[in-house]
């Protein structure tokens, strides 16, 4: 073949190479593009919303416990009056109460110049409180935003002469503090024509229904959200309210709960994005029968707390969430530090509200509280933060939170006998201090019977180290476990078993598998064990052991103790430490019904170790 042909032929390849490849990278491109438009033409709930565990969202809010609300708005210019008339009720409800038209509220924006705000000022206060997350209104139900929104003049931008985007100075200094910005949004909108406005006077009127309701959701609501979550983001909680008016439906809920997780999946929201105030209990459940991630007791505690549920109790100082001049009925700093304990006990965090002033300040009783809470919290944060609630129910002298291997005791009745008895506590009590101590300074602690049965006892100091709320923590080996008193059988005989006892001491515990089912590593001889019966029929009992003993372990001697009386045993050696055998001990008569606590103590050791024991038996004599 001469070299020209060969020239041409390679030619010739080349430029169908050539054209081949333009082809694949022009469909290369149109299929990118075709993508994209898909994607964005998708509805915002991404593929990610699934993607972001419920616990893994939760996990700083769990952790945080405490909170800051933030009721601020036009409503703090009034804050209370009305054309020289005192209001009634929560002062930003001022536009509904006081039959406030629409038109003439909105003057209120053009006197709302707070120039006394400062951001990092407010987060200080919230930061120096312990509290670790903000929630400010962007927008509550009188409709006036606190940023600069594309969707409305009525906002602090367009519509006051302040002029400043306070949402923005708030997400500045909150990141610059390390401080979680979150928002309140109200569903509700007095002042939007396509939503409540047009029922004046009665803008909350449950009853009524604006038949464009849907336009207001749709094209007023979520782009707001949008610009929320864009502008200002990430946040930490989006706090939806107002959603008891009839043109919001529980579906509706779902797809805002949507709408938001697919701008910021990891975003967490209130139950009331949908009607799941009514059914906070629904919250975890797998079926979801209502939106939201946490319930939101407001301005109570639940009694029991709301167990397998996320929940926040959000409260006022005084009886108004926006300000008020002259409400000055403000729970004291040791009512507010005892309510966070209370629901940190029961599970929950505490969102405490503050109603700054029209110039742009956090209320000086507020504040002051504030301060106060932030000393306690500065020295006992630990027993909040990340808490769990009381695995040990509810507490005579006060509340218990609780983290792995300890359990915080918050007693707010001290004990002026020097003795705190924690009750039916079976897990071994490893160390007892004071978390005001900050070092492990031992508190003795002994098992004692107490009122209801067998309790652990912490000799303290006479005095109170806080009136208020003082912290110890009990070190615990494992999860805390309860012992209930133990009950006779059908034949009125008692069976102690060791997986039931208490065992107090430092080497003793309990141990099972491979034949064995009984306290051993008894090497301690000051170590003991302990039980507490309900006695309902009196009389006699023999009591019987069950031990085994390995050989060159045996003399021990040791008293079975109950109702003032004791029985004595000395230790044989059984051939192993899983050879169970029983010895007859005596008797023990109990001549009146209730609660005793029986121990098995030591007197002797002479080997290395004191018996491996199975269990107490106790025999009505015939
Ligand atoms: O109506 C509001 C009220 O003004 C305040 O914002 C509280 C806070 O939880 N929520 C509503 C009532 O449930």
């Amino acid at each position: 073949m001469d070299k020209g042909r060969i020239l041409v032929r390679s030619y010739l390849w080349l430029r169908t190479y050539a054209v081949l490849a333009a082809f694949a990278a022009v469909l290369v491109f149109v299929l990118f593009w075709l993508g994209c438009k898909s994607a964005r033409a998708q509805s915002p709930r991404a593929e990610s919303v699934e993607q972001v565990g419920k616990d893994e969202r939760m996990e700083w809010w769990r952790e945080a416990r405490f909170g800051m609300f933030i009721h601020w708005g036009l409503y703090a210019v009034p804050a209370g009056e009305w054309k020289g008339k005192r209001i009634g009720g929560i002062g930003e409800w001022i536009m509904e109460r006081a039959d406030i038209p629409v038109a003439e509220y909105e003057k209120l924006a053009g006197r709302f110049n707070p120039v006394n705000f400062n951001a990092n000022e407010w987060v200080s206060i919230a930061k120096n409180a312990g509290m670790k997350y903000i929630v400010i209104t962007s927008k509550h139900h009188d409709g006036f935003c606190l940023w600069d929104s594309k969707v409305t003049n009525y906002d602090i931008i367009d519509a006051s002469p302040f002029k400043r985007d306070i949402l923005a100075e708030l997400s500045t200094a909150c990141k610059r503090q390390g401080i979680r910005l979150c928002f309140y949004h109200s569903i509700m909108d007095w002042h939007h024509p396509d939503a409540q406005a047009p029922f004046y006077p009665n803008y909350n009127d449950g009853g009524r229904s604006n038949p464009n309701f849907k336009r207001y959701a749709e094209d007023y609501m979520k782009p707001q959200l949008k610009e929320l979550i864009t502008n200002y983001g990430p946040l930490g909680v989006l706090w939806f309210d107002g959603e008891w008016i009839r043109d919001w439906t529980e579906p509706q809920g779902k797809d805002l709960y949507n709408y938001v997780r697919g701008l910021q999946p990891d975003i967490i929201i209130n139950n009331r994005v949908g009607k799941g105030r009514k059914g906070m209990e629904g919250l975890n459940r797998d079926d979801q029968e209502y939106a939201g991630d946490f319930g939101t007791p407001e301005q109570q505690i639940p009694a029991k707390g709301l167990p397998g549920v996320d929940w926040e109790s959000c409260m006022t100082m005084n009886n108004t969430w926006g300000y008020k001049s002259y409400d000055d009925n403000w729970k004291s700093p040791e009512d507010l530090l005892r309510k966070l304990a209370d629901i940190a006990s029961k599970g929950g965090n505490f969102l405490l509200n503050v109603g700054p002033t029209a110039e742009g300040l956090i209320p000086g009783p507020s504040a002051e509280r504030l301060a106060a809470i932030g000393e306690w919290m500065k020295v006992n944060g630990e027993s909040i933060y990340g808490t769990t609630a009381s695995p040990i129910g509810k507490v005579p002298w006060g509340r218990c939170t609780a983290k792995a291997g300890k359990l915080y005791l918050h007693v707010f009745d001290w004990p002026s006998d020097g003795s705190l008895q924690v009750q039916g506590l079976k897990s071994k009590v490893e160390w007892a201090y004071r978390l005001a101590d900050k070092k492990r300074t031992g508190l003795l602690v002994s098992t004692v019977l107490g009122d209801s049965g067998l309790a652990v006892e912490i000799t303290v100091p006479k005095a109170a180290p806080d009136p208020i709320n003082s912290v110890i923590v009990l070190e615990i080996e494992g999860e805390p476990a309860m012992a209930g008193p133990c009950r006779a059988s059908k034949d009125g005989s008692f069976d102690l078993r060791a997986a039931n006892a208490v065992v107090h001491g430092e080497t003793a515990r309990y141990e099972s598998g491979g034949g064995k089912d009984n306290i051993g590593y008894w090497t301690n001889p000051s170590d003991y064990v302990a039980w507490s019966l309900e006695i309902e029929k009196p009389g006699t009992f023999n009591v019987e052991i069950t031990f085994a003993c390995a050989a060159g372990f045996g003399g021990s001697e040791y008293a079975v103790s109950a109702a003032d009386q004791e029985v004595t045993g000395k230790v044989r050696e059984t051939g192993g430490w899983a050879n169970f055998v029983s010895d007859k001990l005596g008797s023990i008569k109990i001549s009146k019904s209730g609660t005793y606590l029986l121990t098995v103590k030591p007197k002797t050791k002479p080997g290395g170790a004191v018996m491996n024991l199975k269990s107490v038996r106790l025999v009505p004599a015939k």
